[in-house]
Formats: C-alpha cells, structure tokens, sequence
C-alpha cells in the first residue's frame, strides 16, 4: 500500500544494517515515523507508538538464541498491530438468517460497489444473497446495483421511479427474506464529509424503519485521519455498527484511515482493494502489518521467538528444581509449561542419560481437566503452603479441597506428585555432570 510501503524497505535495512545496535534502532525509528507521517497516521498516535517501540527495544532482553535485532521486529510487530486494531479479527459470518445489512456512508464512498463485493464474498461462502437498491437520489442507482446483481448472481429488489427510500427498503426486505440468507441495503450518500450529523439523521430514519441486524459505514480511505471524527460519532450512535473502508488501493492515506477507525473502537470489518468485485477482504490487523513488513516469515519469527521464550523459561523451572529451591510454584509452572510442551518427563527424556523416576504424566492421566484442577488446587494455597508444601496435613489438605472446589483425594494426589519430583531431583543433583549436559542442551534450545 503506497504511504506505508516504505516500511518493508525499513525492515531489511534494519536487518541487514552493520551499525550498531541503537544506530540502526534509531535509524529505523526514523523510517517508520516518516513512513507513517507519510500515510497520514496521526501524529501523537506515531509519537506514542514509536516511544512505546523504543521503551520495549531498551528494556526487554531477547531470550537466549534470538538476537536482539529479531526481538526488535518482534516489538515492531507487536506494536504496529496495536495501531490498526490488535488482535481483533472481525465476525463476517452472520450469525442468523436472514440477516439485514445497510450500507451508509457519503456520496462516492463506495457504498454501491461494496454492495456487490459483499454480495459476491457471501455468495462465494455459499449463501444466498439479496440485494436491496435503497437509493432514490442518484440518477442510475437502480440500474448500476440491478447490473451487478446480476454480475454476482444475487437476488435484486428495486423500485425506478420511486422516491421513498424507506418504503423501498421495508417492502425490499419483505419480498427478499424468504429467499436470501443476508439481504443488503444500498443506500444513497448525498451528504458531503462536512455532514456527518445529517448523513446520521437519514441514516437512524431508514433504519428505523427497517430495523437492520447491521449498518455499515462505508468511508473512502482517502479520508487519512479525517475519517476519525465520523467514525468516532458512527461508533457511538450505532451499536450495532462496523466500518468498512474502501479504496485502500487508491491513495497513500490508508495507514491514516485505518489507525483512525482503529482508535475509535469501532469494529473494522472488511477493507476495499480495488474496483473488482472480488477486491475486498476481512481486515485482520495482524497480517496486515505483516504485509507491512514485508516478511513472508514473520510468522516464522514470530513461533521461533515464542519458543526461544518458553525454552528459557523450562530451563529456569529446571534450575528451580535442581537447586532445591523447589516448591509448589515450581509444580505450578511447570503444570503451565506441561500444557505447551507436553510431559515434563517426556522432554528430559531427550536428553541421554536422563532417565530419572519422573512420575509419568501420561499413567497419572494428566489431561486438560486434571492440570485445570490441580492449578485450582495450588490457588487455594496459603503463601506459606506454597512454599513449604511438607506442612500441609490432612486439615489443610481439607480446607484446600473445599476452597478450591476439589476433593482431598486429588489434593493427596498433586501432593504425591510433587515428593515424586522433589525425590526424583535429589536423586539427578547427586549425579555429577549431568545437571552441566542438560544446561547445554536446553541453552541450544535443543528441546523444541
Ligand atoms: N480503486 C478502487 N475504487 C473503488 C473501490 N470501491 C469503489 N471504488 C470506486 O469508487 C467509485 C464510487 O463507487 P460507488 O460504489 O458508486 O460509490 P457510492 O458510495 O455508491 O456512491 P453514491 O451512490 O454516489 O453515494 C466508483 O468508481 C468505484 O469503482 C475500491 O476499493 N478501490
Ligand atoms: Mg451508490
């Protein structure tokens, strides 16, 4: 996308860089607020994102094996995401039928085309799609969605000549709900971007009438951070809104339309790519910015990064245990760490000469439910319990079972597990050398 496509060009010169560290952090600092300026990113949101950037980038240490450049495309990543919504991936299934959909937004927006993209999208998915031509204004409207209905192969329901779109509309839904799945609205933009509180008005008039199960606001991505202000207004009297954005192809201020849909919380569904029908896409600000970046294997980065840090953090749980530092925090990270990697024991039998009486997970019937349980238990327990779990007796084992919704069999029971570790790791401390072999092995990462 012009206006952010500078970033990929950023991201491999940051990678392949041969100044320092912080020179290069700088530089690419640099690059990105120009890159967001540039794509009309508001300018306090790119001041709060690159200092967040360049916090995270001096404090956090890369796990060991990642380099301190990868961990920083990590933070980039991470933080961009935020930006353009986070970890939200929109909802486009409907979730029952029929179900209502109008478009709004000002003229040229997009609405009519969108129309059709969505009818299109839907069809694809293997609904039935209905489209409603709710627009009395524009000179040909009813034509231009009855010829892309067409196009799509969706239902059509239009009235030329009539100049009373609520009417339309109500007696459109009617005939249409019993042979569509979703049934779309199209209808007429005259206001300008000056407008907004008249385009609501007319907007709350039609769907008051028609009572839509959804309305989409449909805004040009040309608008860069000016789209802010509407959807923020949208978002607050509609809550039953979302937002697509069209144009994205079109113009370098998509990265500012974006950003500013995101920060008004309003729900971004789809993003318009081009004037095809097919040109248009659920928006998922994560493989967006990956995109941005430019890295195919960003995700790959991402999953190696992730394991680098779950390996560091067995080795501490490991260290814990050798040491005698022991206790039920440990069991309860490592109960954590059970649920990524799987048996405990199955990951130090890897290492050789590393068969030690581990209790074995798999015949103790270690499922989900049971480590959820077990988790419980160990809640319920007094700092001093989990600390010194040798003092809990059959009274506490009680009060545990009852304050942790259990029964005193599986408090015994995580109790058992836990002297079995504890025994099995004096055990493995009195054996020399093996303690050195293992720390080599989990710092070459040699367990994933
Ligand atoms: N490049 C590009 N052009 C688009 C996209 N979406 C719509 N357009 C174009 O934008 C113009 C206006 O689109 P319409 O769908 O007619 O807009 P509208 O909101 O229905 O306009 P009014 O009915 O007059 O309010 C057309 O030329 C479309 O081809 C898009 O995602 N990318
Ligand atoms: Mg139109």
């Amino acid at each position: 996308m012009p206006g952010l496509d500078s970033i990929k060009e950023a991201v491999r010169k940051f990678l392949r860089s041969t100044s320092t560290y912080e020179k290069a952090v700088n530089e690419f600092i640099r690059d990105l607020q120009r890159a967001l300026l540039s794509a009309d990113v508001n300018v306090r949101l790119v001041f709060q994102l690159t200092k967040s950037i360049r916090e995270r980038a001096l404090k956090e240490k890369p796990p060991p094996g990642a380099s301190r450049r990868e961990w920083f495309i990590k933070i980039v990543y991470e933080e961009l995401a935020k930006i353009f919504g986070g970890d939200r991936v929109p909802e486009t299934e409907p979730p029952y039928k029929p179900y209502i959909v109008m478009l709004v937004g000002v003229q040229g927006s997009g609405k009519t085309t969108t129309a059709a993209k969505l009818a299109y999208y839907y069809k694809k998915k293997g609904y039935r799609v209905g489209l409603v031509a709710a627009d009395t204004y524009r000179p040909g409207a009813y034509d231009q969605l009855r010829q892309l209905a067409e196009k799509v192969g969706a239902s059509f329901y239009g009235e030329p000549g009539s100049k009373d779109p609520v009417a339309i509309a109500r007696r459109g839904v009617e005939e249409l709900k019993g042979r569509s799945d979703i049934i779309i609205i199209d209808t007429a933009g005259r206001h300008g971007y000056g407008s907004e509180a008249a385009l609501l008005e007319e907007m709350k008039q039609i769907s008051d009438a028609v009572k839509p199960d959804e309305v989409v606001l449909v805004m040009d991505a040309a608008m860069g951070q000016k789209a802010y202000d509407l959807a923020k207004r949208f978002h607050e009297a509609t809550p039953i809104g979302s937002i697509i954005v069209t144009k994205l192809d079109g113009t370098a201020k998509g990265g500012g339309a974006l950003s500013a849909v995101a920060a008004t919380g309003a729900t971004l569904k789809f993003v318009g790519t081009g004037e095809k029908i097919e040109e248009i896409e659920p928006f998922r600000p994560r493989s967006f910015v990956g995109r941005l970046l430019g890295m195919g294997d960003i995700e790959a980065l991402l999953e190696r990064m992730k394991s680098l840090e779950e390996t560091a953090e067995l080795q501490k749980t490991v260290e814990d245990m050798l040491s005698g530092r022991m206790n039920m925090r440990t069991i309860y990270h490592q109960i954590k760490q059970i649920r990524r990697l799987g048996p405990l024991r199955k990951v130090l039998q890897m290492i050789p000469g590393f068969s030690l009486a581990l209790p074995d997970e798999d015949r103790l019937g270690m499922t989900e439910k049971k480590m959820e349980r077990w988790l419980a238990i160990i809640n319920s327990m007094t700092y001093e319990e989990l600390d010194k779990p040798e003092i809990i007796d059959k009274r506490r084992i009680r009060r545990i079972a009852i304050g942790s919704g259990t029964t005193p069999e599986e408090v015994k029971e995580l109790l058992d597990y836990y002297k079995q570790i504890k025994r099995a790791m004096k055990q493995l401390k009195r054996k020399k050398g093996l303690l050195a072999k293992l720390q080599r092995q989990l710092e070459a990462g040699g367990l994933g």
